[in-house]
């Protein structure tokens, strides 16, 4: 039974908003893992089917706003996933990405974006245990904010595999030892963190998974609006480099059958921002 309020302390808040991330264990339960599990089965059988195995793809992708999961589908509409998200960037936000992620290999430190004048966070479940050694996520506290956001930049850390980092190569130092929180997690904990906060894991191997949960903060100012328009523009070309197989914004989810007013309204949000078009380009 889902309880109503999934509301963040202040502390919380102001935890998230100083280091950039917030822990939350055992949002979900055993049995609704095991669903998630299941539902994660089926459909990466049936997407890897269908899949070439020579094309090049970063990690196994798909969206979470399909039929064919509902469990998984249905997640967005759970206050376990969107009260704690508005509070945090704001009651008009917007879900724009969800994706179930199959991994095979370990993600060298990255943030998922450096544009300042795009808030978004996201949430993320693993779907197995994870520790240091074996696919842990781990962030750099306080790397949303600049100067460290920048000075991990400049400094060239960034790179998706470990051998891309100019730091990692010259410094002789490894992934694993620059400095972090490690998220040490059991299925049904979720992680949320801004998606300029630098982050990364280590010990990856085949099929470690996770399922996302994106939010957008509405944007209000003349710079970011032109930073989320460009967003749309370049969202059909990033999705297909991602790989993502499938609509992100499935025709069964927009007929918001239970007619959530919740969904209407990112549904006419999404559709004013042209994401829901840009997803057929
Ligand atoms: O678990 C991983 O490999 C990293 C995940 C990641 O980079 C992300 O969710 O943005």
């Amino acid at each position: 039974m889902i309880q109503d309020n999934y509301s963040l302390t202040e502390e919380q808040i102001k935890h998230f908003e100083v280091f950039g991330f917030l822990v939350r264990r055992n949002v979900f339960t055993t049995d609704e893992v095991a669903k998630m599990n299941e539902e994660f089965d089926s459909r990466r059988a049936v997407l890897l089917e269908g899949t070439d195995p020579e094309e090049k793809r970063f990690f196994d992708n798909w969206p979470n706003r399909n039929p064919e999961t509902p469990f998984i589908s249905s997640l967005l509409d759970d206050p376990r996933i969107y009260q704690h998200s508005e509070q945090l960037v704001g009651e008009d936000s917007v879900p724009v990405h969800s994706n179930a992620n199959s991994y095979s290999q370990d993600s060298g430190w990255h943030p998922d974006r450096t544009d300042h004048n795009i808030c978004t966070i996201k949430n993320v479940m693993y779907l197995q245990p994870t520790t240091a050694d074996r696919g842990a996520l781990r962030v750099i506290p306080s790397s949303h904010k600049n100067p460290l956001h920048k000075d991990l930049l400049r400094i060239g850390l960034r790179g998706f595999k470990e051998n891309d980092s100019q730091f990692l190569k010259k410094s002789g130092l490894c992934g694993a030892d620059i400095p972090c929180y490690i998220f040490e997690s059991n299925p049904g904990d979720i992680i949320t963190f801004y998606e300029w906060t630098w982050h990364a894991a280590f010990g990856g191997y085949k099929d470690r998974r996770t399922c996302t949960f994106n939010f957008y903060r509405n944007p209000k100012e003349t710079d970011e609006i032109a930073a989320m328009q460009l967003e749309v523009k370049n969202y059909a070309e990033e999705t297909r480099t991602l790989g993502t197989v499938g609509l992100q914004f499935h025709p069964t989810w927009l007929e918001n059958p239970d007619h959530y007013p919740r969904r209407e309204r990112w549904i006419n949000w999404l559709k004013e921002w042209g994401f829901i078009q840009a997803q057929y380009k």
